[in-house]
């Protein structure tokens, strides 16, 4: 009979189609390799040289409202353009399309030093609400048929600025992580005409070994199939489709459980957590999409200390991303932190 804790196996994400490869026995192997640089201090609140504070001027020559909580604008560098070519391109072989879309940065704070969980919950929900305006309105426009939005967190995920901010892509195509989920999340609700996730979500309440935090609206738990070492899913007990869709409970306890588990995340190894995260909602391509449930997830780096992070090379480029500690691990391990 397999056990989890010591004997190699895989485990498959039962939303994007894909394996991770376990190996727990590892977790005891010595680490001589690579460290990073980290600096637990604060910054000042207001960095006349950060182009995000309030009231100084962007790179692109544009200067900053002196606003009070969040800002939104159009990234200056953006990665996609609304007015760009959007045909096909077809060369034997080579296969091309021209992609439109609209590239925006969100600041989540006036203030240079802080970081979601640095934040009140009130001012979090100023966030949650600044995203489900931007998910209406970028998914409302003809030509965009998916709004990503996201964080990267911390120089060691490429974040070129401290200051608390994400960012919004929206586009023409859907993205390829998302039809994947997409398309499981279909198969699953053709067939049982339920929520793949929201019966997910009820069995991994009943197991409860990966479960992290909850409050009245939403779940964190380590995925059983998580690949970052302490990668966290955010999911809500009612199955909706988007961000749109949430009550205004629902969007206090978003903001409450993102600063929840980001302050457990910031505990572990007490620096600034750094990671990657995301919303998967449906896409806005006009149509219904009953199989979607709003999820958030959390890639971190980090896998033994403030210093030594997961590199994902060798076999995971070539073969299957892998694993040492479990989730259950992670999650045990975050839920004892005391925030
Ligand atoms: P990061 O989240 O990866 O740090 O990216 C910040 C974004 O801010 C990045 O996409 C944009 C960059 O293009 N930016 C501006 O739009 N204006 C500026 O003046 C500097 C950076």
């Amino acid at each position: 009979m397999l056990n989890f804790s010591n004997d190699p196996h895989r485990r498959y994400n039962i939303l994007s189609g894909e394996w991770v490869l376990v190996s727990p026995h590892r977790t005891q192997r010595p680490w001589q390799g690579k460290s990073e640089k980290v600096s637990n201090e604060k910054g000042p609140s207001y960095d006349p040289g950060c182009y995000l504070c309030p009231g100084n001027t962007r790179a692109g020559g544009h200067q900053n409202p002196d606003y009070a909580d969040t800002f939104v604008f159009t990234n200056d560098f953006a990665a996609l353009k609304p007015d760009s070519a959007d045909d096909g391109f077809e060369k034997g072989l080579l296969i091309a399309k021209g992609e439109r879309g609209v590239c925006r940065v969100i600041c989540f704070s006036p203030s240079h030093s802080l970081t979601l969980p640095d934040m009140s919950v009130e001012a979090i929900e100023k966030v949650v609400a600044l995203w489900q305006k931007e998910y209406l309105e970028l998914g409302s426009l003809d030509f965009i048929n998916h709004v990503q939005i996201f964080e990267n967190k911390g120089a060691i995920m490429g974040c070129s600025n401290p200051h608390p901010h994400g960012q919004v892509w929206a586009q023409g195509s859907v993205p390829q992580e998302v039809a994947k989920k997409g398309a499981r999340q279909l198969e699953y609700w053709q067939k049982n005409g339920r929520s793949l996730l929201q019966d997910y979500l009820k069995q991994e309440l009943a197991e409860e070994e990966r479960l992290i935090c909850q409050n009245e609206h939403f779940v964190a738990l380590a995925p059983f199939w998580a690949v970052w070492p302490y990668e966290a899913m955010i999911i809500p007990r009612r199955h909706f489709q988007h961000i749109g869709q949430m009550t205004a409970g629902e969007k206090r306890s978003f903001a409450a459980i993102l600063r929840e588990l980001t302050q457990r995340f910031d505990g572990l190894f007490e620096t600034s957590f750094p990671y990657s995260s995301g919303i998967h909602q449906s896409p806005t391509d006009g149509h219904e999409h009953p199989e979607w449930h709003f999820h958030m997830a959390f890639y971190p780096p980090l896998l033994r200390s403030a210093t030594v992070k997961k590199f994902m090379v060798g076999y995971e480029m070539f073969a299957n991303p892998q694993r040492d500690i479990t989730a259950e691990m992670a999650a045990e391990k975050l839920r004892s932190i005391h925030i």
